[in-house]
């Protein structure tokens, strides 16, 4: 965790920074056509580059959407995302990284929005931009807010869970069909962890805590442990 508080301490002082920067310069974009500007590029006026863009996807006069990038105005195939931040009456709902070729890399959530993003999705080699399907490698769910996994799921394979609370991977399901359908409720989170788990008869099979037994491509995350 320290690795993301590390990076938000750099992006608000990179914010700070060229918001009060004379060398940096906004400009507007009204790209719902109402008349009102509702995206907001940050350019270094000497590098001609956008590096912060915010937008307001929604259009109530307020921009919740945040992204840390390189983009070049007249190259726009060329635009680099690092970062992106989904935010909701000052709450951040999802946070996404990114790596070369603006490939997904980890995506945060909060998916029952108490205010603390226990989900994280962890990407493959496929998820390049425009791509949805077949790009989860795994998700991690934290669901006592104690930085440490509870349920590790692997999407279409199995569901591993820590069922002692000290962060490692002891039990398996195998059921693909009751994990399907209790992940696409809407308490997903309590209803994953009430599925029963049968304990790893040898802890060598478990895919979270040896990432390196995984043979799928689809199921081998760019990021192979927990950040
Ligand atoms: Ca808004
Ligand atoms: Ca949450
Ligand atoms: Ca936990
Ligand atoms: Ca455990």
């Amino acid at each position: 965790m320290d690795y993301y508080k590390y990076f938000f301490v750099l992006s608000f002082a990179f914010c700070t920074y060229q918001c009060n920067d004379p060398t940096f310069q906004t400009t507007e974009l009204d790209i719902s056509k109402d008349g009102k500007p509702d995206q907001f590029l940050h350019m270094h006026s000497k590098l001609k580059l956008g590096t912060f863009l915010e937008t307001d996807s929604n259009q109530d006069g307020i921009t919740d959407d945040f992204s840390w990038l390189k983009a070049d105005p007249n190259r726009k195939e060329n635009t680099m995302l690092f970062y992106n931040e989904l935010k909701t009456k000052d709450q951040v709902i999802k946070q996404t990284w990114y790596g070369p070729g603006n490939t997904k890399l980890i995506e945060k959530t909060d998916e029952d929005k108490d205010n603390y993003l226990e989900t994280t999705t962890y990407y493959n080699r496929f998820a390049k931009p425009q791509i949805t399907k077949g790009i989860v490698a795994r998700i991690e769910i934290d669901i006592d807010k104690n930085d440490k996994t509870d349920i590790w799921l692997y999407p279409g394979v199995r569901m591993e869970k820590d069922s002692d609370g000290d962060g490692v991977a002891d039990c398996l399901n195998k059921d693909i069909m009751e994990i399907q359908k209790a992940f696409g409720l809407e308490n997903n989170l309590s209803s994953l962890q009430s599925l029963l788990c049968s304990k790893f008869a040898n802890p060598n099979l478990s895919f979270a805590i040896h990432p390196e037994q995984i043979k799928e491509e689809r199921l081998k995350a760019i990021i192979p442990f927990k950040l």
